[in-house]
């Protein structure tokens, strides 16, 4: 979402800079940007086709391929039934245009029950939550960074992140304005973070107690009568349901199993509710967790309950030029919060997915529906996935696996078939979903800056050439053929520049196809490369709250039932042992960029970090190689000392442990780390929506022989 300048000579690309006429970013870069110029000219990156024969790889043409693809996973449809193909779905598909919109007719054609994302290893209950208060998934309140005057952050570090469900590249100068305005930032997280170091103040708390403390906060606001009314607040039902829900959740209940005092917490929600305007944000450190879409919704409604949502300075609603929510299919009925129920365990499917964690039962387990086939799309489940080691065991075990990707990489390594798409300097991109999430109104075409190379396909044409002749081969007869081949020849002449320019069209900033009216348009896009300022975000509850009668319900049964199962863990006794948090770096993004001299030199960085106290209590000397264990895994990672953790609290960051045979990330491998989600267990998952847990992972540590 940063604004980049790239120069390019003679195909190759040179440097790259910060665009500071972007209206978004304004100048700000992070390292991960001159990671773009090497991977283009990585030569470990796939451009063509390979399928594997035996022990090794054979290229083969596109024309082979993708039929090769539909096909098989068709045959095992045919015998096994749809639900026999699984796929995945990995984050940068969610930064891609093509991708996005491609997904459509493919996962309409696999018509599989057994899909899964990442977004059950992220934001699940985030879209929950929405689900539940404005009744629908994708309607996510984003602060309203640049004008409020107290931001109150949980489980996020957008110093080094830019963001999630916040999209806010430059964060630090943000906050600088903000202290500047005189408004304060607080900061909850068991580590002090690089965020936390900015701010005002910084809460450490127990990994995993943040519903503790957002009930509390809210129980204060309600029992105080702290706060004032706002347009929302008209729309606000159930807030007896709530109030009697949260009565056992005064500060001085929840203080210890917090960490932080009970005046603290008073003292909080009273400054939160007094500033003339505040907002509250809960990022993956509160839904990587087994409370996830309480926390979510918790934070939503202290927003809500004091005021401040959906006006200046409070929480709003982006209304992006392209809107992806117009098209997604509208949830106003909460009773289909949960789909369905997964095979093995019977986790909670949402939002039509199976939680990620459930994936490798799901393969291993024979009997009816037992996953045979998968598809893996921008993705890299084995390092990003709890109990990863078990999760590749089932990947290899399968009767055939495609990937669109254009690495070898932990995952990849087991396909039987690898379609690369061509890399993003080589095609258009506009990122639709995150502009929806972004902390002001903008939108930006990022132009294609290297012709791709002759014979390279992207990822729009893959996916909807696999979509359409995937439903071909099971098309029941020639009817259905014809309609199939009909479908992906219309789909071949269609860019994903065109579903653009009709999505600007129809979007909130677009002319509805009334020529009288003036709208953004893609010419506009073309003639503004730097992107197009939309100005702050707007008061818009009206137009987007999908909910019966429009009302806000703070007595959601759902949400009333996980208070009452948090309520029964009041007063329970911490344990005395180490608990796992992670932990983002700066230079690299999930699992992806260690192939790159800027994400792999330096210092090491997949380092267990410790507070000195509890290594001197286990005798463990910094710079040594100590071994983690947990229920599901034993790892050996060097020890690094640091304050700035919680005491019982280690950190070790995810995305590493590029080991084993049959890789092809020649930089990656020279630097590879340890798997984290080696220790994570995939038995533990969050209660509404079945997202992973990451954080709180109880471990031992001890010097390693
Ligand atoms: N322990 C722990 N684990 C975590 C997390 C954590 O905080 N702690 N975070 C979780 C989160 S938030 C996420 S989002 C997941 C991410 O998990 P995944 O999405 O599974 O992993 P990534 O590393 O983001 O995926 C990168 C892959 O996408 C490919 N790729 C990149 N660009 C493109 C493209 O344009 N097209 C295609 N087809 N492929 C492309 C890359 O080559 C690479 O193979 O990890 C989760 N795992
Ligand atoms: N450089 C870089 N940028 C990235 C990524 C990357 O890998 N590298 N990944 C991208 C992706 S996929 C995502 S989803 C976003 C995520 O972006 P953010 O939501 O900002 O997430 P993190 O940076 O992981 O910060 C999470 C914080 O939660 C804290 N935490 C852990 N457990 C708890 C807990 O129980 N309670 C509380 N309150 N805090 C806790 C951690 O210490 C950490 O500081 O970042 C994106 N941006
Ligand atoms: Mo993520």
């Amino acid at each position: 979402m940063c604004g980049l300048r790239i120069e390019v000579e003679g195909g190759r690309v040179g440097r790259i800079e910060a665009d500071k006429d972007d209206p978004l970013s304004r100048g700000a870069l992070c390292p991960k940007a001159v990671a773009l110029g090497e991977i283009q000219h990585d030569p470990d990156r796939l451009t063509r086709p390979r399928r594997r024969v035996g022990d090794g790889w054979q290229e083969i043409s596109w024309g082979e391929a993708i039929p090769l693809a539909a096909t098989r996973l068709a045959a095992i449809q045919r015998e096994h039934g749809d639900d026999a193909v699984a796929s995945y779905l990995g984050n940068p598909g969610a930064h891609n245009l093509g991708v996005l919109l491609g997904l459509t007719p493919l996962l309409g054609a696999l018509s599989s029950r057994n899909r899964y994302s990442a977004s059950s290893l992220d934001q699940n209950p985030k879209h929950a939550s929405s689900v539940l208060l404005y009744g629908h998934w994708l309607r996510i309140p984003i602060p309203d960074v640049d004008r409020t005057q107290f931001l109150l952050m949980l489980g996020a570090n957008p110093v080094v992140s830019g963001g999630s469900l916040m999209t806010a590249p430059g964060f630090r100068k943000r906050v600088e304005a903000l202290q500047a305005r005189g408004g304060r930032l607080v900061v909850v997280d068991p580590r002090r973070s690089e965020t936390a170091r900015l701010a005002d103040a910084h809460l450490s708390v127990v990994p995993g107690s943040d519903g503790f403390l957002l009930a509390a906060l809210v129980h204060t606001v309600l029992e105080e009568g702290l706060g004032r009314a706002n347009d929302a607040s008209a729309r606000i039902v159930g807030r007896d349901a709530l109030r009697a829900s949260l009565a056992p959740f005064a500060p001085e209940a929840v203080a210890a199993q917090v960490g932080v005092p009970a005046d603290g917490i008073r003292e909080l929600a009273r400054d939160f509710a007094a500033a003339s305007s505040a907002v509250c944000y809960g990022r993956v450190g509160t839904s990587q967790h087994r409370y996830g879409t309480l926390c979510s919704w918790l934070a939503d409604v202290l927003t809500l309950v004091t005021g401040n949502l959906d006006r200046e300075g409070g929480a709003m609603f982006p209304a992006p030029a392209a809107d992806l929510a117009q098209l997604a299919s509208l949830r106003g009925d909460t009773d289909e919060l949960i789909t369905g129920r997964t095979r093995v365990r019977g986790a909670p499917q949402f939002n039509g997915e199976s939680p990620t964690a459930c994936l490798a039962e799901e393969i291993a387990t024979p009997g009816d529906g037992q996953v045979r086939g998968l598809l893996t799309i921008a993705g890299n489940p084995v390092l990003s996935a709890p109990n990863g080691q078990a999760l590749e065991a089932a990947i290899a075990s399968l009767d055939f696996h495609v990937a669109i990707d254009f690495y070898v990489n932990e995952t990849t390594r087991h396909a039987d078939l690898i379609l690369p798409p061509t890399w993003s300097l080589e095609h258009d991109n506009c990122e639709v979903l995150f502009h929806g999430f972004a902390v002001r109104n903008t939108i930006k075409l990022s132009q294609k800056v290297v012709d791709p190379a002759p014979g390279t396909r992207d990822d729009w044409s893959i996916l909807t050439e696999l979509g359409f002749r995937l439903q071909e081969a099971k098309a029941e007869n020639a009817w259905g053929r014809f309609v199939a081949r009909t479908l992906r020849r219309i789909a071949a002449r269609l860019t994903p520049r065109q579903i653009l320019a009709l999505m600007l069209r129809i979007g909130p900033h677009g002319d509805g196809f009334r020529p009288w009216r003036r709208g953004v348009r893609i010419a506009d896009l073309d003639a503004n490369p730097s992107g197009i300022d939309l100005g702050p975000l707007e008061p818009s509850l009206e137009r987007i709250v999908a909910t019966e009668r429009g009302r806000l319900d703070l007595g959601a049964g759902e949400m009333m039932g996980e208070l009452e199962r948090l309520a029964r863990e009041l007063g329970d006794e911490a344990d005395a042992g180490l608990v796992l948090i992670g932990r983002r770096d700066m230079r690299t993004c999930n699992s992806w960029l260690h192939n790159t001299r800027v994400g792999s030199k330096g210092r090491e960085r997949c380092t267990l970090q410790m507070h000195p106290d509890d290594a001197a209590a286990r005798g463990l000397a910094p710079g040594s190689p100590v071994r983690v264990t947990s229920r599901v895994g034993s790892l050996v990672a060097p020890l690094e000392l640091s304050e700035d953790l919680r005491a019982g609290v280690v950190s070790l960051p995810h995305g590493w442990g590029h080991r084993g045979d049959g890789l092809e990330l020649s930089v990656a491998a020279a630097h590879p780390g340890v798997n984290c989600n080696e220790l994570v267990d995939d038995q533990v998952l969050e209660g509404l929506v079945g997202n992973a847990v990451y954080n709180g992972v109880p471990i031992q540590v001890e010097a390693a022989r």
